[in-house]
């Protein structure tokens, strides 16, 4: 029995390669998650940028919280089984009138997983439409192998290496994914997609959480990753800690440290060693 998703998403999932929209928690409380991230950014003096973009689900508590959400755990488990991880997470913040994009790609080509059993939960805490830049998918694409890519490194792409698919993508297939705040897509690893610019007035600005079951391995180097739910029998992962409060020095120690190994993995080949590496963007994403 599924503990949240109908059959007919956990079809459409299986399927599509992704399912949307899910409502996983009210307009408010993403409202309430967008307003603590732009304190933040207003103390710090500008938007999260570099290294804070990723894995922040280890610097923030309201984050580390969101991670563990019932309702996005939930429908993680009806994909995936009860033994969860949480691999990684990433801001993708689009400013208004902007020309960041992210190119056609499938997440799974750097990331160094033994697997494709990886699912994205991409939380809107703004609305995300044709309007904004909001991301866009080639349905039926997950069910491809590793498509081969290759690295741009475009100025104005989110992407670590500004990878694309190096094949033609029937751009007319593509369907968008529009959510409002507080709902949730679901996308496989091997799913085909991307975003346009944000030509609006406001931010765009979506969370990504990449999920695995604990089955999981990191070939690429050593990892870490949070256990969100059940027993990890697996141990290809150092576990993660869970932060008590937001940028704990301790956390933010341990996290420069994870992020930077974690930058080796998706950066491996290139002339970039770190997120804040002045030849990567400081706003790139994944
Ligand atoms: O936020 C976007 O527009 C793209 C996100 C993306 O590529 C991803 O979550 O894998």
């Amino acid at each position: 029995m599924p503990k949240i998703l109908t059959q007919a998403q956990i079809d459409q999932f299986w399927g599509d390669g992704c399912v949307f929209p899910i409502r996983v928690m009210p307009q408010a409380d993403a409202a309430e998650i967008r307003g603590r991230l732009e304190e933040f950014e207003k103390k710090a003096g500008g938007p999260l940028k570099g290294d804070l973009r990723h894995k922040s689900h280890l610097l923030f508590s309201w984050l580390g919280d969101l991670v563990r959400n019932d309702n996005i755990v939930d429908a993680i488990e009806d994909l995936y089984g009860p033994n969860l991880l949480c691999w990684t997470t990433n801001f993708f913040i689009k400013e208004a009138h902007n020309p960041a994009f992210v190119s056609w790609h499938q997440d799974s080509t750097y990331w160094g997983l033994d697997k494709p059993d990886v699912v994205t939960a991409w939380i809107a805490l703004t609305p995300s439409n044709k309007g904004n830049g909001a991301m866009g998918f080639i349905p039926g694409t997950h069910t491809k192998d590793q498509i081969p890519h290759r690295d741009t490194f475009a100025q104005n792409n989110l992407l670590t290496r500004g990878q694309e698919v190096a094949v033609e993508v029937d751009e007319r297939q593509a369907v968008t994914i529009e959510l409002e705040p507080g709902e949730m897509s679901l996308h496989h690893v091997r799913l085909v997609h991307g975003s346009p610019p944000n030509p609006s007035n406001d931010r765009r600005i979506g969370f990504a959480i990449r999920y695995i079951p604990t089955s999981v391995a990191q070939i690429a180097g050593d990892d870490s990753a949070t256990l969100v739910r059940g027993v990890d029998e697996h141990h290809h992962f150092e576990l993660e800690p869970r932060p008590g409060r937001d940028m704990d020095p301790q956390f933010v120690t341990l996290h420069k440290q994870i992020t930077e190994r974690n930058a080796q993995i998706l950066y491996r080949g290139t002339q970039v060693k770190s997120y804040n590496d002045p030849k990567a963007l400081p706003d790139r994403a994944a």
